[in-house]
């Protein structure tokens, strides 16, 4: 009886952790329809160009009160505020679409360990990949 009791409390946590997988954790799945996004020309790579393109697009849609700038506010979620005041060299507390787009390049450049200028999909998925796909 109570064999079978740690049986089933077995299967029925081995399925409770098989519906959990893969975690919860915020990661940026890159499927299909995120390479139609990113990779316009459609080689299976996302190069230096398109990661620009997209954070541009990206910063358009953050700026919601269409400033030209992205404050503390409109960042949540993306970047810390030690990371804007990393990325804000005028420190007025804002980053402006050249700024943001140097955080992206840096990024980008973090991201491709193989140095060849674009992200393929395996570099997409890594831990730097993923602090990337977060900003475009
Ligand atoms: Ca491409
Ligand atoms: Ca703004
Ligand atoms: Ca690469």
């Amino acid at each position: 009886m109570l064999a079978k009791f740690v049986l089933s409390l077995g299967l029925l946590l081995g399925a409770g952790s098989l519906a959990f997988a893969p975690p919860a954790a915020a990661k940026i799945k890159v499927d299909d329809a995120l390479m139609k996004t990113l990779d316009p020309d459609n080689d299976g790579t996302v190069d230096i160009k398109e990661a620009k393109a997209a954070a541009a697009t990206e910063f358009k849609r953050l700026d919601k009160d269409n400033d030209g700038t992205l404050d503390a506010k409109e960042l949540k979620g993306k970047l810390s505020k030690s990371q804007i005041k990393k990325a804000d060299p005028d420190n007025d507390g804002t980053l402006d679409l050249n700024e943001y787009t140097a955080i992206v390049e840096k990024d980008f450049k973090a991201a491709d360990p193989d140095n060849d200028g674009t992200l393929d999909k395996a570099e997409l998925q890594s831990k730097k990949g993923q602090d990337f796909l977060k900003l475009v």
